[in-house]
């Protein structure tokens, strides 16, 4: 990305909060890899929002490392994106802080996240989860984002985010681009395999998701396993038949058929066939990304070395919003 180009800026992030899971490739990152051409793209590893629940240290070094290695190893290039990590940025903390002065507690506890969030983990509701949306928030704004994709979980995040570019605007000039989210239908939200009217999750347990980083055999064990129904009819029907049409999303974007075409194909047959296809599908589509990951994993001073410019990238572009915003708000500048 150049100083001077002129395309429009492109930001998503993903917590290194776990293994990265197949929802996170599907609504996240496969967007991330067909869009790039067309934006300057910032891909962060927010690692300032998984310490929201507790994260052990050194799992957490390892996971900001991994995430690096995945982001590359699906084709995200970190010379022509920038590819980093949140807390190299100090401007998205300072930023933050700005923004919650401009972000309602009432508006904060409308987000469904929150509430989920402070329902799975009672001993630790802490105002960091509270104030999450604010940090996202700092995230876009501070480059001027104009596209935000992510998958459906993160709408009420992006429409805080746009209110409050919308609101501080409105008092002090045109400071933030305000973003749109970028929300697939078909693929916004992949449900766990275990209980699939939740949507997939690195933090549940182990069967519900597939990690990126799962070899073939794993793979086809989770799907073998996933949750279906009684009435053996393969057909899609999200709402009475959650389970079958999410193994069908899965095998229908990974294997490149659409939806109406493979219901078709596959009418008549057995979940068996279902779940072998769809295992079969995802394996084929992991295998390229496995095989780079592990390369990169190998060459952790090269991961570093993309981290550290690519931060020194980011601090470029996220000084010259903050100057602006401090400016604007009246804080007083040194010569
Ligand atoms: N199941 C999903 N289907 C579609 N998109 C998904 N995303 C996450 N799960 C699904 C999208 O992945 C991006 C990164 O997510 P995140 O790590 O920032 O946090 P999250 O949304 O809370 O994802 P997880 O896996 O559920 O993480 P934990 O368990 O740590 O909370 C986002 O764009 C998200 O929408």
């Amino acid at each position: 990305m150049s100083e001077t180009t002129r395309k429009p800026v492109l930001f998503s992030g993903i917590q290194p909060s776990g293994q990265i899971q197949l929802g996170n490739y599907i609504g996240a990152i496969r967007n991330f890899t067909l869009l790039r051409h067309d934006y300057d793209c910032l891909f962060s590893i927010v690692d300032l929002h998984a310490l929201t629940t507790r994260q052990d240290p050194a799992g957490l070094r390892r996971k900001t490392l991994e995430l690096a290695a995945l982001y590359i190893a699906s084709g995200l290039d970190p010379e022509e994106n920038i590819i980093y990590c949140q807390s190299h940025v100090p401007q998205h903390a300072e930023l933050a802080w700005i923004l919650n002065c401009f972000t309602y507690m009432g508006e904060l506890s409308r987000m469904t996240q929150f509430k989920d969030k402070s329902a799975r983990h009672k001993d630790n509701i802490n105002a960091g989860l509270f104030t999450y949306p604010v940090l996202m928030a700092a995230d876009i704004l501070l480059y001027q984002t104009s596209l935000v994709p992510v998958g459906a979980d993160q709408k009420q995040h992006l429409e805080i985010t746009r209110d409050v570019a919308i609101r501080f605007n409105a008092l002090y000039g045109d400071v933030f681009t305000v973003p749109e989210p970028y929300i697939p239908k078909a693929t916004a939200k992949i449900m766990s395999l275990t209980e699939p009217a939740r949507k997939m999750s690195k933090s549940d347990q182990e069967d519900s998701y597939i990690a990126l980083t799962d070899t073939p055999d794993t793979v086809r064990r989770k799907f073998r396993r996933a949750v279906t129904d009684s009435d053996a009819e393969i057909r899609f029907d999200p709402e009475n038949k959650p389970g079958v049409s999410n193994l069908l999303v899965i095998l229908s974007v990974l294997g490149g058929e659409r939806m109406d075409a493979l219901c078709t194909r596959l009418s008549g047959q057995g979940y068996g066939v279902l779940k072998e296809e769809t295992a079969q599908a995802v394996n084929a589509a992991l295998a390229p990304i496995q095989e780079r990951y592990q390369k990169l994993m190998a060459d952790k001073g090269y991961l570093t070395a993309v981290l550290k410019n690519n931060a020194e990238r980011a601090q470029m572009m996220a000084l010259r919003t903050l100057r602006k915003v401090y400016k604007k708000i009246g804080l007083y500048q040194l010569p």
